[in-house]
């Protein structure tokens, strides 16, 4: 009776630990051998990243998630201590499919699994809703790609971002555009998300400022790969120059079927069209396309973070890769200045950073954005996207002047 009693004790314990188990799942974070800090029974600090993996843009969603990686991998090689205790970090890699609602389930969930920062999201589509449930749990969020301005006008303290917004950024390439190639008409379009729009807006302000006709905006969405109804309706313009917002994936087979019509115009992007992938999509047809980043080009980044992602990922970073690398890296420096890895604790650390980055040097303003952000403008040249122009603190600098200021 009593041998009964406990074996029954026991199955049902042993059904609660199931249970128990089943209800919480472990998040996908690194399956990397252990680390001495956690075979020695260190602490395992969660650091959350969020991107695209799947879907047209997963090439940059993979990029963003490897630097943040990087990151994460050269801490735990250190051997960091917090709080005297031996500290092993984990990524928390979500696909947010660069959808606004599969943004804000992965954000919960991602609160769900106690990460203590997060790196993300890519876009601004899916950052500034996710925003508010960061925002609610109290966790530090940098995204290295959203530009959208809103994202940091909400008055979130938690919510930084290591790239320049595109109040800053459609100024600059719509100026460029308007001083270098002088055109009298241009066509606008948009992909109809946060960003694409948003960039579009700033950029038909700039044209409109300097006097340069804009024609009525065109729009598709961030799935539209057949452009040739818009281009054909815009060709009857006969614009000189076209400004699209969105982002490689659309962009490319817009600027194909362009040239495939006949359109003369030039074509120029934004940050999330300026990439190697716009020949790949769009063929010869992308060379002497314009486009602009947010930050400095990829290949300015420091040799130390260039080395090391070509040795881990055998390629070179695509475009933001630098920039999770630095925020990545950012948590994880407030987290050491702070002593703990308690958001409440190393928030204020993060507020008052100045940190020096792959990017460069880090500071953030009252509302996260990262202090004199530059403005980088680019050409296809040659099959390869190539900066021509810098600006920085206002001053337009060629990119071989601005290489001399990083000290290269
Ligand atoms: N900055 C362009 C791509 C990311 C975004 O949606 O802002």
């Amino acid at each position: 009776m009593k041998n009964s009693k406990l074996a029954l004790s026991l199955l049902a314990v042993a059904i609660a630990l199931a249970a128990c188990s089943k209800e919480s799942p472990k998040p996908a974070a690194d399956k990397g051998a252990a680390t001495p800090a956690a075979q020695a029974g260190g602490t395992e600090v969660r650091i959350g990243h969020v991107a695209p993996l799947t879907g047209g843009i997963a090439h940059l969603g993979k990029d963003n998630e490897n630097g943040a990686r990087l990151a994460v991998e050269e801490a735990n090689a250190a051997g960091i201590k917090i709080d005297g205790k031996d500290v092993k970090f984990t990524l928390v890699a979500e696909d947010d499919q660069a959808d606004p609602k599969v943004g804000t389930t992965v954000a919960q969930k991602l609160v769900d699994a106690k990460v203590v920062g997060v790196v993300g999201h890519l876009n601004s589509g899916t950052s500034i809703p996710a925003s508010s449930i960061y925002n609610q749990a109290g966790l530090p969020v940098i995204s290295g790609s959203a530009t959208n301005p809103k994202l940091t006008e909400q008055g979130f303290k938690n919510q930084f971002r290591v790239v320049g917004r595109d109040d800053q950024q459609g100024p600059a390439i719509a100026s460029y555009l308007a001083a270098e190639r002088k055109p009298k008409v241009v066509a606008v379009i948009d992909d109809a998300t946060a960003y694409g729009e948003g960039i579009a807006n700033e950029v038909e302000k700039t044209l409109k400022a300097a006097k340069i006709q804009v024609l009525p905006r065109e729009k598709g969405t961030d799935k539209t790969t057949d452009w040739k109804a818009i281009l054909t309706k815009l060709r009857g313009r006969n614009p000189d120059a076209v400004f699209y917002g969105g982002m490689d994936a659309t962009g490319g087979p817009l600027l194909k079927q362009g040239k495939e019509l006949g359109m003369k115009a030039v074509f120029s992007f934004g940050d999330g069209a300026c990439t190697d992938k716009m020949k790949e999509l769009a063929g010869d047809a992308a060379e002497g396309l314009l486009c602009s980043q947010a930050g400095i080009p990829p290949q300015a980044a420091s040799k130390k973070f260039l080395d090391a992602y070509k040795k881990k990922f055998g390629q070179d970073p695509i475009l933001y890769a630098p920039f999770t690398y630095d925020a990545a890296n950012l948590l994880i420096e407030a987290m050491k200045k702070a002593n703990s890895s308690d958001p409440k604790s190393y928030l204020p650390e993060l507020q008052k950073i100045s940190f020096s980055g792959s990017t460069g040097t880090i500071e953030f303003d009252d509302k996260g954005d990262r202090k004199n952000a530059e403005m980088t403008i680019f050409t296809m040249k040659g099959g390869k996207i190539e900066p021509i122009a810098v600006i920085k603190s206002g001053k337009t600098l060629s990119y071989e002047e601005f290489v001399k200021t990083m000290g290269k």
